[in-house]
């Protein structure tokens, strides 16, 4: 057998509330929604790049690019149909790490809905439930903060993230101390410091927070490791790991004490799991990061953290807290206080309603298999 039939389709979709990080604001996201056909089963992915390249170096258009006159003619040529493979072929391609795992999922989706299980059985996930979080950007005010994560507490969950950035900081941890010390709390800064500002850094440490995340440049491992070491509070990386081999250098450098692990940067779930199960030996704790995905993104972040590795809670929640409408039926809900269900059903086992997706759609693109027609 073999692939097809490929779609690309470029989708925006309005967020309930605008997200502020240290790269700036927006109030609406764009993504590339990727579908593959074999024998009339489909497989649904998402690509996490972002219009513009600021959390990492790929764009929504590069994306397309690499997906369309590369990774698409390469599945077509090398018959490619199980994602394992995919993921190796594709890498004679380097870094357009998200590209690669926006096929790679679709592929992978297709393969549990062949074998008519869900995706969370092929990974060999052990949990059926996982920790949801939330994510809360930066807002206009320190009293809007407080009153949003009031506001998101109330709705049942239990770990709060918050954005941080120079002067957005240690005050901010401070006032949410305040009003809910007994939270899980943790704070993301998205790279926007510098060892210069390691005395402002170094002050968290009085919150209890579960950890800091990415504080310095993506490349910065050294320093990270250098600020770890006059830190309590334990590093957890992100943007800096892009493979198991930068994984390995960062543990191994003591850059960080927990790894936050994202699909879409890291090139796929093949790679994904190979730091996944490299972590557990060394003591690190991984959790699932989250891109703001909609639907179809996010059930496949449920599947890949029901794997046993995935200790702490992610940023994983419910579809309401991010689209009026989520693309998917039925959205994802949480299934208690700070839970979510992994989906029971085939595959992913949510499903896109095509007429919301059409709705969204502002470019759509089909890949025919030159072998057939
Ligand atoms: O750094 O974790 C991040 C969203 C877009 C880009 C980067 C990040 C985020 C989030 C959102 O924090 C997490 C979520 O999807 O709930
Ligand atoms: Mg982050």
């Amino acid at each position: 057998m073999a692939i097809e039939r490929i779609q690309l389709d470029l989708l925006r979709l309005p967020y309930v509330h605008f997200f502020e990080t240290s790269f700036g604001r927006s109030y609406d996201r764009t993504f590339i929604l990727t579908r593959v056909w074999e024998g009339g089963v489909c497989g649904w992915g998402e690509c996490v790049a972002e219009e513009q390249p600021l959390y990492g170096s790929e764009t929504t258009e590069s994306a397309w690019h690499i997906l369309k006159d590369f990774l698409i003619p390469l599945v077509f040529k090398k018959a490619v149909v199980e994602p394992e493979d995919f993921a190796r072929t594709a890498a004679v391609y380097r870094g357009n790490r998200m590209a690669k795992a926006g096929l790679e999922l679709a592929l992978w989706d297709l393969k549990a809905k062949k074998a008519g299980v869900p995706l969370r059985k092929l990974y060999g996930g052990v949990y059926d439930e996982v920790e949801a979080g939330v994510s809360c950007g930066i807002e206009d005010s320190i009293p809007d903060l407080v009153a949003r994560i009031g506001q998101y507490l109330d709705e049942g969950y239990r770990r709060i993230k918050i954005k941080i950035k120079p002067g957005w900081d240690a005050n901010a941890c401070a006032a949410v101390r305040a009003r809910y010390p007994a939270i899980l709390l943790q704070a993301d800064a998205n790279g926007a410091y510098t060892l210069a500002d390691k005395d402002v850094l170094k002050t968290l440490d009085a919150y209890n927070l579960l950890l800091v995340e990415q504080p310095f440049a993506p490349y910065d491992l050294w320093d990270h490791a250098k600020l770890q070491k006059e830190m309590k509070t334990p590093l957890c990386l992100d943007e800096s790991i892009l493979s198991l081999a930068t994984a390995r250098a960062a543990v191994e450098m003591g850059s960080c004490r927990i790894i936050n692990i994202k699909v879409g940067r890291v090139g796929g779930p093949v790679e994904a799991r190979a730091i996944h199960d490299y972590c557990p030996a060394q003591g690190i704790p991984v959790w699932c990061g989250g891109m703001l995905e909609s639907g179809v993104g996010r059930a496949h972040n449920l599947h890949l953290a029901s794997l046993p590795n995935f200790k702490l809670p992610h940023d994983l929640s419910a579809s309401r807290r991010y689209y009026q409408e989520d693309i998917i039926d039925p959205f994802i809900e949480l299934s208690g206080p700070g839970k979510i269900r992994v989906p029971d059903g085939p595959g992913i086992g949510v499903n896109p309603v095509e007429e919301r997706v059409r709705r969204a759609a502002v470019r759509s693109e089909a890949f025919t298999s030159p072998g057939r027609r």
